[in-house]
C-alpha cells in the first residue's frame, strides 16, 4: 500500500539541497550511509562528525514497534504528556501468537488469550495517531518492507531486525523503546556516528546459493561482535543481481553481527519491488534523485579509501552455508557441514524443519523452497520430519495460496502457521521432545541462541536458507548435502535434487488478502486508555528513584555470568512474552538463562543473606527488600540480540545498580543508560577474574562522573583483601544527566 507519499515527496524535494550542504562540509566523495545520515541530521552538522566517536542527533522519518516491545514503549510515551506522535508511527501485532495447531486455531487462541494487550495496543495507538496492524497482518519487518520503507529514508524500530528495510535502501535501526519514545515525542534521536564497513559484491549467485548465504557467510567472517558500532554498506555490481527482498534478508540478519544497520544502494530491483507493492509513485520519485540514494562513484572505485573496513565477496563462487548451533556466526559451508555434524556430535537426526519468519518469507524465498518441494512430489518424497511454514505477512500468505505454493508445501507435509513470529521467538508449543532432550532443528530464521525457539537448552538450532531447509527436511537428517548426495524414495528409486529456481515477484501481482490495517481515527486523543490495577499483563510504570548523590557502596554480586549472555539469557521470551507490559511480573525471568560463573548452574545463585541457592530474581528481590544494591558481571558482547528494554528495566526494577562487563552490545548498552543503570566495562578485561562470589563492591568516582573519565571499582574480598579495577564508560553529559535523574524519562519529564 502507499503511505506517506506527501512526506516522501517533501523529503525527496529537500534531499539534493541537504546533500549539497553535506558535500560542502565534508569536501570528499560520500558513501550511501553518510548521505542518509547527513541528510537526516536533526540540525545540519557544523563540523564533520568523527566515526565511532561523535554523538550525533538525527531526525528519523518513521517509527515502527511490535506488540512485545510497544507495550513498554507506549506506557513510557503515555507519561510524556504528548497528544500525538511527532513522526508517523505503526504498531504490529506479531510476537504474541503461540504456534501449536496451525494458523487459524493459533490466531483465534491468541486473540482470546492476549485480548487485553491487543485491545490496549489498539486503543493507545488510536489515541496517539499510530497506525495499527492487527494480529495476523504480518511480521513487523515484512509489513514495513511491503508498505513503508523507501530508499534514502531513515527509520527506527523497537526490534533489532528493523534493518530489514535496508533491502529497500532505507537506513533502519533497531532501538529500545525509550529511544522510540524520544522520537515519538518530537525529540532528536541520538546515535554515536557509526563506522562504515563496505561489503563489495561481485559476480552472481549460482545454484543452491541464495541471498541468505551472503549474510551467513558475512556472520562467519565478522562474528557476533564484528559489526558493533558500524553500518554495513553493500555495493558493487553483484548487489544489483540480488532481488530487493533478498537484500532485505541480508540486512535483516546483519543484526546478528551487532551492526547498527545494513544498507543497499537504490537500483532497479528496488524499483521493481516498489512497483509490485503498489508504490510506483515512490519508485518514480526515487528515479529522479538517484544521486542521493547510491554511494558516489569514487567510493565504488576506491572503497578502501572511504570505508573503515572492506570485505570482498564473489557471489559466483559463494556456497550455501548452515550456521549453528547456539550462535548465528558459527558458519559451516554446506560441503563441510555433514562432517562437522559427525565430528562435533551434533544430533544427526533432524527433528523439525521450519521456514519463513521476517528474515526469509518473500515471494522469491517461497518460490525457491517450493521448487524443491515440487521435485519431492514428482519423485514421491515427503518431509521426513515435521515442517512448518510461517508466512511473513498476510499479503505473502494470500499470494502464495492463490499461486499454489502453499498447497505444494502442505503436500510434502508442511503445516502453515500464522503470519507471525511463532517458533522464531519461542512462541512454540512443541510436543515432540522433552525439556533437556538433545535434538536438532533447522530454520530459515536468523537467531539460534540456546533455548530461543523452544526453551530447551538441548535443542541444537541451525540456520540456513528456506530452500536448504526444505531439502534437509526431505533427508530427515543433517549429514546431507543436496548438492552431491541423493535421496531414496519408498520405491527404492534414487533421486538427486536439482538446484531451486523461482520467480522474484508474482506475475499476477500481490494479493493483499485480509489486510488487517486499522488507521487511527481523526480526532482520537479523547480516547481513554485504561489499565486495570489488578491486571497481570499490563502495569503502569512508576518512575525509578533518582541517584542519591553519593558513590555506591556495599554492593553484592548477584551474578557473574559466564560466556554468552544475550538478551535471550537476561530476559527470555517464549512464555514470558505475555508479561511484556507488566514490569514486576516479567522481572521473574531476570537472568534465568545466565550461566553462573561460580557454579556453572543456569539462572540461579547464592543468596548471601541466607546461604540458599535460589533463582536470580528471587535473590534480587531479597536484596532489594534489604536495601542492598547489587551488580551483574559479564563477559563479551553482553546483551547481544534483541532490542527488548526489559533486559535493562528488570535489573533496574529489582534493585540492580550497575552492569559491569568486558563489552556490551549497542542497543543493550543504550537501554541500560536510558533506564538509569550504570553500564560499565572493565578497562582490563582480565579484571573479570578478580570478582568472587562473596565480594562486597563499591563504585567510586560518581560524584565527579564526567564524559571520558573512568570510574573505579573497589573489590573487598571475603578474606579482607582488597582489589581495584578501572571501569570505563561511554556516557556523554546528557546521558549522565539521565543517570542522575534515575532514568531518561525522569529527566525529560522533569525538564518539561
Ligand atoms: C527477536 O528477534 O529477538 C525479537 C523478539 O524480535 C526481539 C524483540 C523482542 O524481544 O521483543 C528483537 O529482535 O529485538
Ligand atoms: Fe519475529 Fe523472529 Fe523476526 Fe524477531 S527475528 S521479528 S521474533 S520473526
Amino acid at each position: 500500500m502507499l503511505f506517506d507519499i506527501d512526506t516522501i515527496k517533501k523529503l525527496y524535494s529537500e534531499l539534493p539541497k541537504r546533500l549539497k550542504a553535506a558535500r560542502v562540509l565534508v569536501s570528499r566523495p560520500l558513501t550511501l550511509t553518510e548521505k542518509i545520515l547527513y541528510t537526516h541530521a536533526a540540525i545540519p552538522f557544523q563540523e564533520v562528525p568523527i566515526r565511532g566517536k561523535t554523538y550525533a542527533d538525527f531526525a528519523p522519518d518513521r517509527v515502527a514497534m511490535q506488540d512485545a516491545t510497544a507495550q513498554m514503549a507506549l506506557l513510557q510515551f503515555a507519561s510524556s504528556g504528548k497528544k500525538q506522535t511527532a513522526v508517523p508511527t505503526t504498531v504490529h501485532c506479531d510476537h504474541l501468537i503461540l504456534a501449536e495447531d496451525g494458523a487459524k486455531e493459533d490466531l483465534e487462541r491468541a486473540n482470546h488469550d492476549s485480548k487485553e494487550v491487543f485491545d490496549f495496543l489498539q486503543s493507545i495507538s488510536n489515541k496517539f495517531g499510530i497506525g495499527f496492524w492487527k494480529p495476523g497482518a504480518g511480521i513487523i519487518h515484512q509489513v514495513v518492507l511491503e508498505n513503508y520503507a523507501f530508499p534514502g529514508g531513515m527509520m527506527i524500530g523497537t526490534d533489532s531486525h528493523t534493518p530489514n528495510a535496508g533491502g529497500l535502501g532505507m537506513l533502519a535501526v533497531g532501538v529500545g523503546g525509550a529511544d522510540a519514545v524520544d522520537v515519538m515525542a518530537g525529540m532528536p534521536w541520538e546515535l554515536k556516528f557509526p563506522k562504515i564497513i563496505g561489503v563489495h559484491l561481485s559476480g552472481k549467485l549460482q545454484g543452491w546459493a541464495s541471498a541468505k548465504d551472503v549474510i551467513l557467510h558475512v556472520a562467519g567472517i565478522l562474528t557476533v561482535r564484528g559489526g558493533t558500532g558500524a553500518i554495513i554498506e553493500y555495493f558493487g555490481e553483484g548487489a544489483h543481481t540480488i532481488s530487493c527482498t533478498g537484500k532485505g534478508t541480508i540486512c535483516n540478519m546483519g543484526a546478528e553481527i551487532g551492526a547498527t544497520t545494513s544498507l543497499f544502494p537504490y537500483d532497479s530491483r528496488m524499483s521493481d519491488y516498489l512497483k509490485a507493492t503498489g508504490r510506483k509513485e515512490v519508485a518514480e520519485l526515487a528515479d529522479k534523485i538517484t544521486d542521493c540514494l547510491v554511494p558516489d562513484k569514487e567510493v565504488e572505485k576506491d572503497p578502501y579509501a572511504y570505508y573503515d573496513q572492506v570485505i570482498e565477496i564473489n557471489l559466483t563462487t559463494l556456497e550455501p552455508y548452515i550456521n549453528g548451533p547456539y550462535s548465528p556466526d558459527r558458519a559451516w559451508k554446506l560441503s563441510e557441514f555433514a562432517d562437522a555434524v559427525i565430528k562435533n556430535e551434533f544430533p544427526e537426526k533432524l527433528s523439525v524443519a521450519l521456514i519463513g519468519s521476517c528474515t526469509n518469507s518473500s515471494y522469491e524465498d517461497i518460490e525457491r523452497a517450493t521448487s524443491v518441494a515440487k521435485q519431492a512430489i514428482k519423485h514421491g518424497l515427503k518431509a521426513r520430519c515435521p515442517l512448518t511454514i510461517t508466512p511473513g505477512s498476510e499479503q505473502i500468505r494470500a499470494t502464495i495460496q492463490r499461486d499454489g505454493q502453499l498447497s505444494i508445501l502442505e503436500e510434502i507435509g508442511g503445516l502453515v502457521l500464522a503470519n507471525a513470529c511463532g517458533p522464531c521467538i519461542g512462541q512454540w508449543k512443541r510436543h515432540d521432545v522433552n525439556l533437556g532432550e538433545k535434538n536438532s532443528i533447522l530454520t530459515s530464521y536468523n537467531r539460534n541462541f540456546s533455548g530461543r525457539n523452544d526453551a530447551n537448552p538441548g535443542t541444537h538450532s541451525f540456520v540456513a536458507s528456506p530452500e536448504i531447509v526444505i531439502a534437509f527436511s526431505l533427508a530427515g537428517h543433517l549429514a546431507f548435502n543436496p548438492m552431491k548426495d541423493t535421496l531414496t524414495n519408498d520405491k527404492g528409486q534414487v533421486i538427486k535434487l536439482v538446484p531451486p529456481q523461482g520467480e522474484e515477484l508474482p506475475k499476477n501481482g500481490f494479493d493483499q488478502g485480509d489486510v488487517g490495517y486499522i488507521p487511527p481515527a481523526e480526532d482520537s486523543h479523547q480516547v481513554q486508555v485504561a489499565v486495570h490495577p489488578e491486571s497481570t499483563r499490563l502495569q503502569l510504570l512508576e518512575p525509578f528513584k533518582a541517584w542519591d548523590g553519593t558513590d555506591l557502596d556495599g554492593l553484592r554480586v548477584l551474578v557473574k555470568a559466564q560466556g554468552k549472555c544475550t538478551t535471550d539469557h537476561i530476559s527470555p521470551a517464549g512464555k514470558w512474552l505475555k508479561f511484556r507490559g507488566h514490569l514486576d511480573n516479567i522481572s521473574d525471568n531476570m537472568l534465568t538463562g545466565a550461566v553462573n560463573a561460580f557454579r556453572e548452574e543456569i539462572g540461579q545463585g547464592v543468596n548471601l543473606l541466607t546461604g540458599q541457592i535460589e533463582p536470580f530474581p528471587k535473590v534480587a528481590r531479597a536484596y532489594k527488600k534489604g536495601d542492598i544494591g547489587w551488580v551483574a558481571i559479564g563477559e563479551e558482547n553482553y546483551g547481544e540480540g534483541s532490542s527488548r528494554e526489559h533486559a535493562a528495566m528488570e535489573p533496574r526494577h529489582l534493585g540492580g545498580r550497575a552492569i559491569i562487563v568486558k563489552s556490551f552490545a549497542r542497543i543493550h548498552e543504550t537501554n541500560l543508560k536510558k533506564q538509569g543503570m550504570l553500564a560499565l566495562t572493565f578497562n582490563d578485561p582480565a579484571d573479570y577474574d578478580k570478582i568472587q562470589e562473596e565480594d562486597v563492591l563499591s563504585i567510586k568516582g560518581l560524584t565527579t562522573f564526567a564524559q571520558g573519565k573512568p570510574l573505579t571499582l573497589v573489590i573487598l574480598h571475603a578474606d579482607g583483601a582488597e582489589d581495584r579495577a578501572l571501569l570505563n564508560h561511554t556516557y556523554n553529559e546528557s546521558q549522565i544527566a539521565w543517570f542522575k535523574a534515575g532514568s531518561a524519562l525522569n529527566y525529560f519529564n522533569r525538564k518539561k
